[in-house]
Protein backbone atom coordinates (compact mmCIF):
# COMPACT_ATOMS: atom_id res chain seq x y z
CA UNK A 1 0.00 0.00 0.00
CA UNK A 2 1.42 3.58 -0.84
CA UNK A 3 0.75 6.72 0.96
CA UNK A 4 -2.17 8.81 -0.24
CA UNK A 5 -2.08 12.31 -1.61
CA UNK A 6 -4.79 14.83 -2.30
CA UNK A 7 -4.08 17.93 -4.29
CA UNK A 8 -7.27 20.52 -4.91
CA UNK A 9 -7.01 23.82 -6.62
CA UNK A 10 -7.54 27.45 -4.09
CA UNK A 11 -7.35 27.73 -0.76
CA UNK A 12 -10.90 26.49 -0.12
CA UNK A 13 -9.52 22.93 -1.39
CA UNK A 14 -7.88 23.06 2.32
CA UNK A 15 -11.05 22.19 4.01
CA UNK A 16 -13.09 20.01 1.29
CA UNK A 17 -10.09 17.92 2.01
CA UNK A 18 -10.06 17.70 5.35
CA UNK A 19 -13.59 15.89 4.73
CA UNK A 20 -12.07 13.65 2.27
CA UNK A 21 -8.54 12.58 3.93
CA UNK A 22 -10.02 9.92 6.56
CA UNK A 23 -11.51 8.01 3.82
CA UNK A 24 -8.90 7.97 2.06
CA UNK A 25 -5.97 7.68 4.70
CA UNK A 26 -7.94 4.49 5.18
CA UNK A 27 -7.35 2.76 2.18
CA UNK A 28 -10.16 4.19 0.52
CA UNK A 29 -10.65 4.82 -3.33
CA UNK A 30 -9.38 8.11 -4.86
CA UNK A 31 -12.87 8.27 -6.54
CA UNK A 32 -14.81 8.46 -3.71
CA UNK A 33 -12.20 11.56 -2.33
CA UNK A 34 -12.34 13.46 -5.27
CA UNK A 35 -16.40 13.09 -5.41
CA UNK A 36 -16.36 14.26 -1.59
CA UNK A 37 -14.35 16.58 -2.24
CA UNK A 38 -15.95 18.61 -4.94
CA UNK A 39 -19.23 18.04 -3.43
CA UNK A 40 -18.10 19.84 0.00
CA UNK A 41 -16.93 22.58 -2.40
CA UNK A 42 -20.47 22.56 -4.17
CA UNK A 43 -22.54 23.23 -1.06
CA UNK A 44 -19.78 25.87 0.16
CA UNK A 45 -22.35 29.17 -0.68
CA UNK A 46 -18.72 31.55 -0.34
CA UNK A 47 -17.43 29.74 -3.16
CA UNK A 48 -18.43 31.76 -6.35
CA UNK A 49 -17.54 29.63 -9.60
CA UNK A 50 -19.24 26.45 -8.31
CA UNK A 51 -22.24 24.46 -7.42
CA UNK A 52 -24.56 26.50 -5.20
CA UNK A 53 -22.78 29.95 -4.99
CA UNK A 54 -21.96 29.97 -8.44
CA UNK A 55 -22.69 32.99 -10.14
CA UNK A 56 -24.78 33.20 -13.15
CA UNK A 57 -25.50 33.44 -16.86
CA UNK A 58 -25.99 36.82 -18.54
CA UNK A 59 -29.67 35.97 -17.92
CA UNK A 60 -29.82 34.30 -14.63
CA UNK A 61 -29.72 30.96 -15.19
CA UNK A 62 -26.99 28.91 -13.37
CA UNK A 63 -25.36 26.32 -15.78
CA UNK A 64 -23.09 23.44 -14.07
CA UNK A 65 -20.74 21.84 -15.49
CA UNK A 66 -18.22 18.52 -14.28
CA UNK A 67 -16.14 15.26 -14.97
CA UNK A 68 -14.20 12.67 -13.21
CA UNK A 69 -11.94 10.46 -14.88
CA UNK A 70 -9.66 7.35 -13.88
CA UNK A 71 -8.25 6.81 -17.38
CA UNK A 72 -9.02 7.22 -20.99
CA UNK A 73 -11.83 4.30 -20.89
CA UNK A 74 -12.97 5.34 -17.54
CA UNK A 75 -14.66 9.16 -17.45
CA UNK A 76 -17.55 10.89 -17.54
CA UNK A 77 -18.37 14.35 -17.85
CA UNK A 78 -21.94 16.68 -17.48
CA UNK A 79 -22.60 20.42 -18.63
CA UNK A 80 -25.11 22.83 -18.65
CA UNK A 81 -27.06 21.16 -15.88
CA UNK A 82 -29.44 22.72 -13.91
CA UNK A 83 -31.49 20.32 -11.90
CA UNK A 84 -29.17 19.80 -8.71
CA UNK A 85 -26.16 21.03 -7.39
CA UNK A 86 -23.82 18.22 -7.90
CA UNK A 87 -22.80 17.89 -11.43
CA UNK A 88 -19.76 15.58 -10.01
CA UNK A 89 -22.06 12.31 -8.78
CA UNK A 90 -23.71 12.86 -11.99
CA UNK A 91 -20.73 12.81 -14.03
CA UNK A 92 -19.41 10.26 -11.72
CA UNK A 93 -23.24 8.44 -13.02
CA UNK A 94 -22.67 9.25 -16.86
CA UNK A 95 -19.24 7.09 -16.16
CA UNK A 96 -20.85 4.20 -14.31
CA UNK A 97 -24.19 3.79 -15.69
CA UNK A 98 -24.31 5.30 -19.42
CA UNK A 99 -22.91 3.96 -22.49
CA UNK A 100 -21.55 7.95 -22.99
CA UNK A 101 -19.03 9.92 -21.82
CA UNK A 102 -20.62 13.52 -21.90
CA UNK A 103 -24.24 14.65 -21.13
CA UNK A 104 -25.38 18.32 -21.82
CA UNK A 105 -28.28 20.37 -20.72
CA UNK A 106 -31.87 19.42 -20.65
CA UNK A 107 -30.18 15.41 -21.30
CA UNK A 108 -28.44 16.05 -18.48
CA UNK A 109 -30.57 16.92 -16.27
CA UNK A 110 -33.68 14.29 -17.45
CA UNK A 111 -30.36 11.80 -16.64
CA UNK A 112 -30.04 12.26 -13.22
CA UNK A 113 -33.71 12.91 -12.52
CA UNK A 114 -33.92 9.49 -13.35
CA UNK A 115 -30.72 8.00 -11.63
CA UNK A 116 -32.39 9.42 -8.73
CA UNK A 117 -30.83 12.97 -8.01
CA UNK A 118 -33.19 15.39 -5.99
CA UNK A 119 -33.97 18.44 -7.77
CA UNK A 120 -32.10 20.75 -5.26
CA UNK A 121 -31.59 24.99 -5.25
CA UNK A 122 -28.65 26.23 -7.57
CA UNK A 123 -28.72 29.57 -7.34
CA UNK A 124 -28.26 31.39 -4.07
CA UNK A 125 -29.80 34.10 -2.52
CA UNK A 126 -26.51 36.04 -2.55
CA UNK A 127 -25.16 34.64 -6.39
CA UNK A 128 -29.31 36.26 -7.39
CA UNK A 129 -28.52 39.41 -6.05
CA UNK A 130 -24.93 39.82 -7.39
CA UNK A 131 -26.82 38.73 -10.77
CA UNK A 132 -29.59 41.62 -10.44
CA UNK A 133 -27.02 44.26 -9.77
CA UNK A 134 -24.80 43.37 -12.28
CA UNK A 135 -27.77 43.38 -14.68
CA UNK A 136 -28.77 46.55 -13.49
CA UNK A 137 -26.21 48.25 -14.52
CA UNK A 138 -26.12 47.19 -18.31
CA UNK A 139 -27.90 49.60 -20.63
CA UNK A 140 -30.94 49.67 -21.32
CA UNK A 141 -33.33 47.92 -21.86
CA UNK A 142 -32.21 45.00 -20.27
CA UNK A 143 -34.08 45.72 -16.88
CA UNK A 144 -33.46 42.33 -14.08
CA UNK A 145 -35.67 39.48 -14.44
CA UNK A 146 -36.31 36.98 -11.88
CA UNK A 147 -34.18 33.71 -11.82
CA UNK A 148 -35.55 31.17 -10.41
CA UNK A 149 -33.38 29.40 -7.69
CA UNK A 150 -34.24 25.29 -8.69
CA UNK A 151 -33.05 23.79 -11.32
CA UNK A 152 -34.44 24.67 -14.49
CA UNK A 153 -35.25 27.17 -17.21
CA UNK A 154 -35.42 30.64 -15.51
CA UNK A 155 -36.21 33.32 -18.35
CA UNK A 156 -38.76 36.16 -18.30
CA UNK A 157 -41.81 35.12 -16.94
CA UNK A 158 -44.74 34.03 -19.73
CA UNK A 159 -45.96 37.39 -20.89
CA UNK A 160 -43.75 39.77 -20.18
CA UNK A 161 -43.16 42.35 -22.65
CA UNK A 162 -39.78 43.57 -22.49
CA UNK A 163 -37.23 43.23 -25.26
CA UNK A 164 -36.11 39.92 -25.24
CA UNK A 165 -32.24 39.66 -23.86
CA UNK A 166 -29.58 40.32 -26.34
CA UNK A 167 -26.08 38.58 -26.17
CA UNK A 168 -25.02 41.48 -28.91
CA UNK A 169 -24.93 43.50 -26.16
CA UNK A 170 -22.96 41.16 -23.56
CA UNK A 171 -19.69 40.77 -25.97
CA UNK A 172 -17.40 39.40 -23.13
CA UNK A 173 -18.34 38.75 -19.04
CA UNK A 174 -17.52 42.03 -17.26
CA UNK A 175 -14.51 42.58 -15.59
CA UNK A 176 -16.01 41.57 -11.83
CA UNK A 177 -16.62 38.09 -13.81
CA UNK A 178 -12.96 38.11 -14.15
CA UNK A 179 -12.61 37.62 -10.88
CA UNK A 180 -14.42 34.11 -10.38
CA UNK A 181 -11.74 31.94 -11.21
CA UNK A 182 -12.36 29.15 -8.37
CA UNK A 183 -13.61 26.26 -9.99
CA UNK A 184 -12.46 23.03 -8.13
CA UNK A 185 -10.33 20.55 -9.51
CA UNK A 186 -9.14 17.40 -7.74
CA UNK A 187 -6.35 15.12 -7.82
CA UNK A 188 -6.22 12.20 -5.50
CA UNK A 189 -3.39 9.18 -5.26
CA UNK A 190 -4.53 6.62 -3.14
CA UNK A 191 -3.12 3.84 -0.95
CA UNK A 192 -3.75 1.12 -4.07
CA UNK A 193 -1.78 3.58 -6.38
CA UNK A 194 -4.80 4.63 -8.62
CA UNK A 195 -4.88 8.20 -9.69
CA UNK A 196 -8.46 9.41 -9.68
CA UNK A 197 -9.11 13.24 -10.96
CA UNK A 198 -12.36 15.46 -10.99
CA UNK A 199 -13.76 18.85 -11.38
CA UNK A 200 -16.99 20.86 -10.41
CA UNK A 201 -17.59 24.52 -11.92
CA UNK A 202 -20.72 26.68 -12.71
CA UNK A 203 -18.30 28.63 -15.13
CA UNK A 204 -18.08 32.04 -16.08
CA UNK A 205 -20.20 34.55 -14.27
CA UNK A 206 -22.49 36.44 -16.64
CA UNK A 207 -21.34 34.05 -19.66
CA UNK A 208 -23.52 34.29 -23.25
CA UNK A 209 -26.27 31.83 -22.17
CA UNK A 210 -24.82 28.22 -24.01
CA UNK A 211 -20.77 28.69 -22.82
CA UNK A 212 -19.04 25.74 -21.97
CA UNK A 213 -15.37 26.35 -20.57
CA UNK A 214 -12.99 23.93 -20.30
CA UNK A 215 -13.67 21.75 -17.33
CA UNK A 216 -15.85 18.98 -18.01
CA UNK A 217 -13.58 18.67 -21.40
CA UNK A 218 -11.86 15.72 -21.38
CA UNK A 219 -8.64 16.67 -21.95
CA UNK A 220 -8.96 20.54 -21.40
CA UNK A 221 -10.07 21.08 -17.68
CA UNK A 222 -9.29 17.46 -16.37
CA UNK A 223 -6.91 14.70 -17.92
CA UNK A 224 -6.03 11.52 -16.13
CA UNK A 225 -4.00 8.48 -17.20
CA UNK A 226 -3.35 5.21 -14.97
CA UNK A 227 0.22 5.12 -15.77
CA UNK A 228 1.67 8.66 -16.65
CA UNK A 229 -0.67 11.17 -14.36
CA UNK A 230 -3.22 13.56 -14.17
CA UNK A 231 -3.29 17.42 -14.31
CA UNK A 232 -6.23 19.63 -14.02
CA UNK A 233 -6.66 23.20 -14.54
CA UNK A 234 -8.87 26.44 -13.39
CA UNK A 235 -9.03 29.84 -14.70
CA UNK A 236 -10.40 31.29 -17.55
CA UNK A 237 -11.51 28.00 -20.06
CA UNK A 238 -10.78 29.93 -23.43
CA UNK A 239 -7.67 29.72 -23.20
CA UNK A 240 -7.33 26.31 -22.20
CA UNK A 241 -9.78 25.08 -24.94
CA UNK A 242 -7.72 25.48 -27.72
CA UNK A 243 -4.38 23.72 -26.08
CA UNK A 244 -6.08 20.62 -24.45
CA UNK A 245 -3.48 21.67 -21.56
CA UNK A 246 -4.27 19.14 -19.27
CA UNK A 247 -3.62 16.20 -22.18
CA UNK A 248 -0.63 18.53 -23.00
CA UNK A 249 0.75 18.22 -19.44
CA UNK A 250 0.21 14.52 -19.09
CA UNK A 251 1.74 13.76 -22.63
CA UNK A 252 4.40 15.79 -21.20
CA UNK A 253 4.80 13.92 -17.91
CA UNK A 254 4.44 10.70 -20.01
CA UNK A 255 7.58 11.72 -22.38
CA UNK A 256 9.39 11.73 -18.75
CA UNK A 257 8.57 15.75 -17.54
CA UNK A 258 7.81 15.86 -13.48
CA UNK A 259 4.51 17.42 -12.63
CA UNK A 260 6.66 20.59 -12.45
CA UNK A 261 8.10 20.60 -15.82
CA UNK A 262 4.82 19.71 -17.39
CA UNK A 263 2.58 22.51 -15.81
CA UNK A 264 5.70 25.03 -17.18
CA UNK A 265 5.16 23.78 -20.51
CA UNK A 266 1.91 23.18 -20.70
CA UNK A 267 0.79 27.27 -19.33
CA UNK A 268 4.08 28.19 -21.34
CA UNK A 269 2.01 27.00 -24.45
CA UNK A 270 -0.88 29.64 -22.81
CA UNK A 271 0.87 32.10 -22.95
CA UNK A 272 2.56 31.93 -26.37
CA UNK A 273 -0.37 31.46 -28.33
CA UNK A 274 -2.66 34.04 -26.81
CA UNK A 275 -2.35 37.58 -26.13
CA UNK A 276 -3.10 37.56 -22.34
CA UNK A 277 -5.08 40.29 -20.86
CA UNK A 278 -3.38 41.56 -17.30
CA UNK A 279 -6.12 39.95 -15.48
CA UNK A 280 -6.19 36.46 -17.21
CA UNK A 281 -5.75 33.43 -15.30
CA UNK A 282 -5.34 29.51 -15.63
CA UNK A 283 -3.64 27.64 -12.51
CA UNK A 284 -3.05 23.99 -12.96
CA UNK A 285 -2.09 20.55 -10.87
CA UNK A 286 -0.73 17.68 -11.39
CA UNK A 287 0.28 14.48 -9.95
CA UNK A 288 2.56 11.59 -10.91
CA UNK A 289 1.75 7.82 -10.15
CA UNK A 290 4.70 7.89 -8.29
CA UNK A 291 2.53 10.73 -5.94
CA UNK A 292 4.89 14.02 -7.09
CA UNK A 293 3.06 16.82 -7.43
CA UNK A 294 2.98 20.42 -8.70
CA UNK A 295 0.82 23.71 -8.60
CA UNK A 296 1.24 26.14 -10.97
CA UNK A 297 -0.05 29.16 -12.37
CA UNK A 298 -0.25 32.13 -15.03
CA UNK A 299 -0.32 34.96 -12.09
CA UNK A 300 0.25 34.54 -8.53
CA UNK A 301 -2.80 35.09 -7.40
CA UNK A 302 -3.12 30.92 -7.11
CA UNK A 303 -3.00 28.73 -4.22
CA UNK A 304 -3.13 24.88 -4.24
CA UNK A 305 -4.53 22.70 -1.04
CA UNK A 306 -1.53 19.65 -0.16
CA UNK A 307 -2.90 17.02 1.27
CA UNK A 308 -0.30 13.81 2.54
CA UNK A 309 0.35 11.68 5.49
CA UNK A 310 2.84 14.44 6.27
CA UNK A 311 1.57 17.74 5.19
CA UNK A 312 -1.72 19.62 5.42
CA UNK A 313 -0.99 23.11 3.46
CA UNK A 314 -1.86 26.03 1.51
CA UNK A 315 0.49 26.19 -1.23
CA UNK A 316 1.85 29.13 -3.80
CA UNK A 317 2.25 28.48 -7.34
CA UNK A 318 5.72 27.52 -8.81
CA UNK A 319 6.11 28.43 -11.49
CA UNK A 320 4.51 31.49 -11.91
CA UNK A 321 4.74 32.40 -15.40
CA UNK A 322 3.63 35.89 -15.88
CA UNK A 323 4.97 37.29 -11.65
C1 LIG B 1 -14.46 27.78 -17.05
N1 LIG B 1 -12.40 26.98 -16.13
O1 LIG B 1 -15.65 27.54 -17.17
C2 LIG B 1 -13.76 27.31 -15.80
C3 LIG B 1 -13.89 28.36 -14.77
C4 LIG B 1 -12.89 28.25 -13.70
O2 LIG B 1 -11.91 28.95 -11.86
O3 LIG B 1 -12.09 27.39 -13.67
N2 LIG B 1 -12.87 29.12 -12.79
O4 LIG B 1 -13.81 28.43 -17.87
Amino acid sequence: MGEPILLTTWAFGQAANAVAWPGLLAGGDGLDAVEAVCRHVELDEAVESVGLGGLPDAEGQVTLDGCVMRGPARCGSVCSMSFCPHPVSVARRVMEESAHVMLAGPGADAFSAAQGFEAGVVLSEWARARWAEWRARLPSPFPPTAPSTLGGPSGPPVGDARPAYNPANVSSPASDAARSHDTVAVLALDAAGNLSGGCSTSGMAWKLPGRVGDSPLIGHGLYVHPAHGAAAATGKGELVMGLCSSFDAVERMRSGASPREALGGALGRIREEHDLAADDQVAMIALSPHGEWAGAALRPDYRSALRTTTRDEVVPPDPVLCA
